[in-house]
């Protein structure tokens, strides 16, 4: 037998691969944990389950409406020129918001740059977030006030804070768990294997909770892993779980479990909640150049808020006066928003030498020194 026959013998034996281990795929896996279906149908799952009230209901979709309406309004906002660059979250609502409601208050969370919905849970002034992306303020909220951390814009680096701060926790002999957010870009990050490597060992309680929206900017998942990310957890030995990502009650109930089974000093959990980012990585991208149409044409029918929005109609759990309600809410938002933007004012450029150190420090104030020099100059006519 030839060399080439042979190769060509062994492709033909080679095993197909499983369903169940693709990587990427648009729907439901038998592993994908769904209490919502895309049709607005409640289904039941033996491992989580959720027992919801008609007002939970209600508040759950008057978040997803108002977090999307203050995403579209900062799109906006950044398309007219007012604020540097921003990170959409549209498709990603019932990640954010299932998994921030699953937080308890002294649970802390450590977010990447595109947490806005959990910001939202987490009562973080949404003018704060839009501060940073103007460029106003270095992060605009204190982490420690709200127990949501500043924005991490270093591809998975929180995880590690995240994972720091929960061994913090054990020692103190608390009652409280973190979670930390990632992409499924993120996933591929030394950062985040070396958190899942501590967290693991010293049994911290901390949920890692992986948006897999599928592209990491133009990368596509297929490029970070050959297997369904949750199942990486079991080479580190702790469990994981994969949640339809667009389902905000199965989002809510599987972050409750993971939070919980933390806290209980089981160590950590990870969920990949498996969704799709509807937008442009950032305004400064054009996936056009790398995603086809149809692919989010299919992940529109998978709606987050639509199918909620069904439930509630068809279960007769909400009337049109509510729904214009939260319609009219979230028209003030958005006036609030924009308004908000237009009107902060520029900061003292001074500032970003006041927090290099937390102490003061003689080259730190020699610098300062320099830099309102140089910017007087300017205005005494020197540089022109
Ligand atoms: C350490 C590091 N490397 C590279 C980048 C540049 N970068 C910014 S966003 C991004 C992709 C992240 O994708 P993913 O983790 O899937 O998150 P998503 O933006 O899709 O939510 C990269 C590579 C960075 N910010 N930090």
């Amino acid at each position: 037998m030839t060399v080439k026959s042979t190769a060509r013998a062994r492709k033909k034996a080679a095993p197909a691969v499983p369903d169940t281990l693709r990587a990427t795929g648009t729907d439901a896996q038998p592993e994908l944990v769904q209490l919502l279906t895309p049709e607005g149908e409640r289904v039941e799952h033996p491992d989580y389950p959720l027992t919801t009230t008609p007002e939970e209901l209600r508040s759950l979709y008057r978040d997803l409406v108002l977090v999307r309406r203050f995403d579209g309004e900062a799109t906006a906002l950044q398309r007219q020129g007012e604020l540097g660059l921003w990170a959409s979250l549209l498709g990603q609502e019932a990640a954010q918001v299932g998994s921030g409601r699953a937080m308890r208050t002294g649970d802390y969370a450590f977010p990447t740059y595109r947490e806005h919905g959990v910001a939202w849970c987490r009562d973080v002034d949404p003018l704060n977030l839009l501060g940073m992306f103007r460029g106003v303020n270095h992060g605009g909220w204190d982490p420690n006030e709200k127990n949501f951390h500043l924005y991490t814009i270093v591809i998975g680096a929180q995880t590690l804070h995240a994972t720091g701060y929960a061994m913090g926790i054990t020692k103190d002999g608390a009652d409280d768990a973190v979670i930390a957010y990632f992409g499924d870009g993120a996933s591929s990050q030394g950062d985040v294997n070396e958190a899942f490597t501590f967290a693991s060992v010293y049994n911290a309680p901390v949920v890692f909770f992986c948006q897999n929206n599928q592209w990491a900017i133009s990368e596509p998942t297929t490029t970070q892993t050959k297997i369904p990310l949750y199942r990486r957890a079991s080479g580190f030995g702790f469990p994981g779980v994969r949640v339809d990502g667009n389902d905000v009650l199965a989002c809510l109930a599987v972050t409750r479990w993971a939070l919980d089974h933390a806290r209980s000093g089981n160590g950590p959990v990870l969920i990949e909640a498996f969704t799709y980012r509807m937008g442009a990585h950032t305004t400064s991208d054009d996936p056009t150049r790398y995603r086809l149409a149809e692919e989010t044409e299919a992940w529109k029918a998978k709606d987050p808020i639509l199918r909620l929005r069904t439930l509630l109609e068809k279960e007769g759990l909400a009337d049109e006066e509510f729904f214009a309600a939260v319609d009219a809410e979230s028209e003030q938002l958005g006036l609030r928003v924009r308004e908000g933007v237009r009107s902060m004012p520029d900061p003292d450029p001074t500032l970003i030498f006041d927090h290099v150190y937390s102490e003061p420090h003689a080259l730190v104030d020699e610098e300062r020194a320099e830099y309102v020099e140089y910017a007087a100059s300017f205005e005494a006519g020197e540089n022109h």
